[in-house]
């Protein structure tokens, strides 16, 4: 493929940050990807360059422009993972912080957009050719409940989550987990009041008990065969010298176990996602022994989408799952490599969007061409969520018919 022009450009995200977003040009042909940014970010993330101010992004949009783009315009490349070289090359430092994994992944993006649109293919069947995976429609993993560092810790945990599908079409269970998101608010109203939304668009109630935003979630999906109930602890955010600490309850590694068994049992949880601190890896390891014959037990801070960081923990037993996040190493070929790693153990994958997103909805074609048993994308209250569901309800047609 030739690319003729490359152009990057600011927006924004959805807290109203500057992001990147690149353009690429063959010919008539014309593509677009932007980059979502975190919130609870893990210490093992390849660094987001960001101004002096801590927000900006002209520093990183500069950096295209004089180092990478002189070598993009007017040459050709074979295959996507050729851009994906030159970025790495290009920028060399083992973290991205000379170019930035944001500025990289936002070029990364759109190299592969450009590509599969010249090929022919949808792009969520060009990314299962280029990356070695089986596609298959993953379940809907529907953030409808804020907690810990996206809702000011109002609940303890920092996403409750329904996972929508596994048994009817895809249409057919987003249908059922907005009905049910819907339902959820009438419950919340009765319980807690009115309430604020989160950074991800699901109710953010004051819970002061534990159980409350289990129940509370219980009543709307039960009886709904298609609908499970999972939990993203991003249990990093609240540890510190040894112990978690959710308002005022403070546990160790043991107690925080026996504390996740009671919930599974009890509520009958399908996953928990970072149940541990990214450092707890004897945490992890245990809660999978445990626990991980019957639930997911995903890493997501604990393995940052980094190919070798998911080496090591696939090889210590850390997890039985994954959260794929393309901005947290900043190429689609590590991307690819994590995910490959990841599987070839017998992990599961969950592609997931960030608490800052845009309307891109790459993740959806991701998530379906790496196979991925479930895609994280928020609830259906803010238009960069819907975005994602609704290719991913193209997507469905486009491989079942
Ligand atoms: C997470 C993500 C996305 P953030 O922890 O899984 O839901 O949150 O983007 O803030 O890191
Ligand atoms: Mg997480």
């Amino acid at each position: 493929m030739r690319i003729d022009q490359a152009i990057a450009s600011e927006l924004r995200d959805s807290r109203g940050t500057p992001t990147i977003e690149v353009t690429l040009r063959s010919g008539d042909l014309s593509v677009r990807a932007s980059v979502p940014s975190g919130k609870s970010t893990g210490a093992k993330e390849a660094h987001e360059k960001r101004d002096q101010d801590g927000k900006g992004v002209n520093d990183a949009i500069r950096g295209l422009r004089e180092s990478i783009f002189p070598r993009l315009e007017g040459e050709r490349f074979a295959f996507p993972n050729d851009i994906d070289h030159l970025l790495l090359s290009v920028d060399g430092t083992p973290d991205k912080s000379h170019l930035g994994a944001n500025a990289m992944l936002a070029v990364s993006v759109a190299g592969t957009k450009l590509a599969a649109a010249l090929s022919g293919l949808p792009l969520w069947k060009f990314i299962g050719t280029h990356s070695g995976a089986t596609p298959a429609l993953p379940r809907l993993y529907m953030n409808v409940l804020n907690g810990g560092a996206h809702a000011q810790f109002h609940s303890p945990f920092q996403e409750y989550i329904i996972v929508a599908g596994g048994s009817e079409t895809l249409a057919h269970s987003y249908e059922a987990a907005v009905r049910a998101f819907w339902k959820l608010g009438d419950v919340v109203k009765r319980e807690v009041g009115d309430v604020p939304l989160g950074d991800e668009g699901g109710y953010a109630p004051m819970c002061d008990t534990l159980d409350l935003p289990f129940k509370m979630i219980r009543e709307v999906i039960d009886g709904q065969g298609d609908l499970a109930l999972a939990i993203d602890a991003a249990a990093s955010e609240i540890f510190l010298d040894g112990f978690y600490t959710f308002g005022k309850e403070s546990y160790d590694r043991n107690e925080l176990l026996a504390l996740y068994q009671g919930l599974v049992q009890k509520f009958n949880l399908v996953s928990i996602e970072d149940p541990f601190a990214e450092d707890d890896v004897q945490g992890f390891q245990e809660i999978t022994r445990l626990l991980g014959k019957d639930i997911l037990i995903v890493g997501d801070d604990l393995t940052a989408t980094n190919p070798n960081i998911v080496s090591a923990m696939t090889d210590t037993r850390a997890a039985n799952a994954m959260i794929v996040k393309p901005n947290q190493i900043g190429t689609l070929l590590e991307v690819y490599r994590a995910a490959g790693i990841a599987k070839n153990a017998g992990w599961e994958l969950i592609a997931s969007h960030r608490s800052g997103e845009t309307e891109d909805s790459f993740i959806a074609d991701l998530a379906v061409g790496l196979g991925c048993y479930g895609v994280k994308a928020g609830a259906p209250t803010q238009k960069e969520r819907v975005a994602k569901y609704d290719r991913l309800i193209e997507i469905e047609k486009e491989f079942l018919y």
